[in-house]
């Protein structure tokens, strides 16, 4: 038994031998805070072998215990959450239903003026798109109402391009209902997407289409119950049908849309949205489409100046630490290539290891993982999709389900005021409410878990008490390997949620360490999680970018840039790139590229891999492609847009609306999402 005694609340018994007359905490301190001294003393007097100055001092303590009060909560630091966005931190993963007149289009971004009999969907089934994602362990569903093609899923009253002009449910359905209905039977909450950019609008651009985008938010935010999620997409390409005008709008993105008069309507009438866009206010963009949260990931950021569709993507990717507002990032990717459904993509869906990976590269980092779940044709979740939906939410609970911290014995170098309300053992009760906190001169402590019996882990989930803001900079972990401390693992940021996934460790001692912290932590979970095994996923799906390229070469380019020749577009590699950016400066728009194939192909389609290196100039949006049997007389195969490249810049395939024999191709390059030059990686041929 050991004495000692604490300068503003008086004394610990550190202990070590079983208690019976007090509730221990799980790691052997015994805590008297002042105001308990008279239990401790009554406790004392039943006859304990202490020594008697050791009892005299508690008596005298108990005597004082009425001028000293229990710890009080460490002060919070920085932005703190909202009450609303407390709850969206809860949801962590969750799914994303993008279905339009694209699905039937094989489009991702439809024009405007796609007719309204193209949405026809054979055998759509609200259950069964529900049961998937609720299958796959996902509390929330958002639907795009409206895409920017301007189709409205439910019948709104404020235009006509909507279901109800389609032969769905012979113009009497409603998508929105029937998802949101499905959604509260599953146990998921629901969200809804509201393009704010519409192609089809006639109005588009001036004042009187922002009454109509607010007249249909409203709409959407009173029909159909609780809304837990407002997506408000930033995106803009410029160009649309708008009435039959077909032209370019350009809006401004700073003040078009009057963006915090809507937020206000959307808090009004339905307080636990969330709200999202590139800039918050609830939760924001994680600056890429391909499912990755920076690392760290700061849940704070500092918005002043920019816009949604107008943030910079590196800022919103990692956040910022000490940023002045809390709006922490949602990462969203789609477990196929494109948004939309096609039919083309079947053999390219996600397997359950990339959703692992996913997973712990945006839940693991603070960040909510959306993921996208296209319907088909039919308005079912294809089956390929079903199957990795199914096998990652059997990973998902069979990872998360045991924690095998639950049964360790937590001690920590300090414990704030010595309060066992703040005592590391609330690292360990599932709650993410309660936690471990120390002195506020403590910024740089310390917990130890100790099992009985060694465990074998190989994940790591950390949580901070966010309510009191994101305090923790730098933090390492160890396991007690040979008689001695092993770092596994440092990183810096925790906030919401930190996954480490660790090849397995075997120990009996896992220890945590905040190495740097601009105050006293404080840390509401420590768990540990062992892998389920990666048994019964469906294989990897295999890329098919085309034929081979073995006997093909470049015959000209209208011009080749600063080490971006032609034959990089076809050398397989899709880190080199042809672009027409010389050291004279940008070689503008259009651009082409001409390939001898060698023979003869029967050519039904064509890819083009845009840039992957991460910079959008001369990132090629509108295409022509043409054919020729000699490399002379050309015709024209196909002509389009390769829509919402910058955001998502995955390999794009267009299939000819007839196959035909060539063996010669011309790529023009005819505009680009940024810069007046052409920039792309690689080129291949769809035939037979
Ligand atoms: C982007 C859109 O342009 C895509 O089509 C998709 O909806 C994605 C989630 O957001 O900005």
């Amino acid at each position: 038994m050991k004495w000692f005694t604490d300068g503003r609340f008086g004394m610990f018994i550190r202990w070590g031998l079983d208690v019976h007359a007090f509730t221990a905490p799980k790691d052997g301190t015994i805590v008297l805070p002042m105001k308990n001294g008279v239990k401790a003393a009554a406790w004392l007097a039943t006859g304990a072998a202490v020594p008697a100055a050791a009892l005299l001092a508690v008596a005298v303590l108990a005597a004082l215990s009425s001028t000293v009060r229990a710890a009080e909560p460490p002060k919070p630091y920085g932005p703190v959450p909202s009450e609303r966005q407390i709850v969206w931190h809860g949801m962590e993963f969750y799914g994303f239903v993008h279905f339009t007149t694209n699905t039937f289009t094989d489009k991702e971004w439809g024009f405007g003026d796609e007719k309204e009999s193209v949405f026809n969907p054979t055998a759509f089934d609200a259950e069964q798109i529900v049961g998937a994602c609720a299958e796959a362990g996902m509390t929330k569903l958002i639907l795009t109402c409206k895409h920017h093609d301007g189709f409205c899923l439910w019948p709104s009253p404020f235009t006509e391009h909507s279901v109800k002009n389609s032969p769905f449910r012979g113009g009497k359905g409603d998508v929105v209902k029937e998802i949101a209905d499905a959604c509260r039977k599953h146990g998921l909450k629901f969200g809804v997407y509201l393009s704010p950019w519409d192609r089809n609008h006639k109005d588009y651009g001036t004042p009187a289409y922002i009454t109509y985008y607010r007249n249909q938010m409203r709409e959407l935010l009173t029909r159909y119950g609780t809304i837990h999620e407002a997506w408000l997409d930033g995106a803009n390409g410029g160009d649309g049908w708008y009435g039959g005008t077909r032209e370019r709008r350009n809006i401004d993105r700073t003040t078009y849309y009057g963006w915090p008069e809507t937020w206000k309507m959307i808090h009004q009438l339905q307080p636990m949205a969330a709200i999202f866009s590139d800039v918050g206010p609830d939760c924001r963009w994680a600056g890429n489409e391909h499912g990755t949260a920076g690392d760290p990931c700061w849940a704070t950021i500092s918005t002043d100046g920019w816009y949604p569709g107008q943030a910079p993507s590196p800022q919103l990717n990692s956040g910022q630490r000490n940023g002045k507002l809390w709006i922490p990032a949602e990462v969203d990717v789609s477990i196929r290539p494109g948004w939309f459904y096609h039919a083309s993509e079947d053999n390219r869906v996600r397997t359950p290891d990339n959703l692992m990976t996913l997973y712990f590269e945006s839940v693991g980092r603070g960040a909510n993982l959306l993921l996208n779940v296209p319907p088909d044709r039919r308005g079912l979740v294809h089956e390929n999709d079903v199957r990795s939906l199914k096998e990652f939410g059997r990973r998902l609970r069979e990872t998360f389900g045991t924690d095998l911290a639950k049964g360790a014995t937590a001690t920590a170098s300090n414990v704030r005021g010595g309060d066992p309300k703040f005592g590391p053992q609330k690292l360990l009760d599932g709650d993410r409410e309660t936690y471990w906190a120390t002195d506020d001169s403590s910024t740089t402590p310390e917990v130890t878990l100790s099992f009985k019996e060694p465990v074998t882990f190989n994940i790591v989930r950390l949580r901070e008490a966010i309510r009191l803001g994101q305090r923790v900079d730098d933090w390492a972990l160890d396991a007690w390997v040979d008689g001695a401390w092993k770092e596994f693992a440092k990183g810096t940021a925790i906030g919401a949620c930190r996954l480490v996934r660790t090849a397995p460790l075997t120990t009996a001692k896992v220890r945590l360490r905040i190495t740097k912290s601009p105050v006293c932590p404080a840390i509401a979970e420590f768990g540990l999680f062992r892998e389920a095994d990666g048994g019964g996923g469906p294989a990897a799906a295999k890329l098919d970018d085309g034929i081979s390229k073995a006997k093909w070469k470049v015959v000209s380019t209208s011009f080749d840039g600063s080490g971006g020749n032609g034959a990089n577009a076809i050398d397989g590699k899709p880190n080199t790139l042809w672009h027409t950016h010389g050291a004279d400066g940008e070689h503008a728009l259009p651009q082409e590229i001409v390939v001898d194939m060698g023979g003869t192909v029967n050519v039904k389609g064509f890819t083009c891999l845009p840039r992957q290196d991460g910079c959008p100039h001369g990132m090629v949006d509108k295409y022509e492609f043409y054919l020729s049997a000699d490399g002379k007389e050309w015709s024209k195969a196909a002509e389009g847009e390769f829509a919402n490249i910058r955001a998502n810049p995955i390999l794009q395939a267009v299939t000819l609306a007839a196959p035909a024999k060539a063996r010669y191709f011309k790529f023009v390059a005819t505009h680009a999402v940024e810069k007046n030059h052409a920039a792309l990686a690689e080129l291949g041929i769809l035939a037979d």
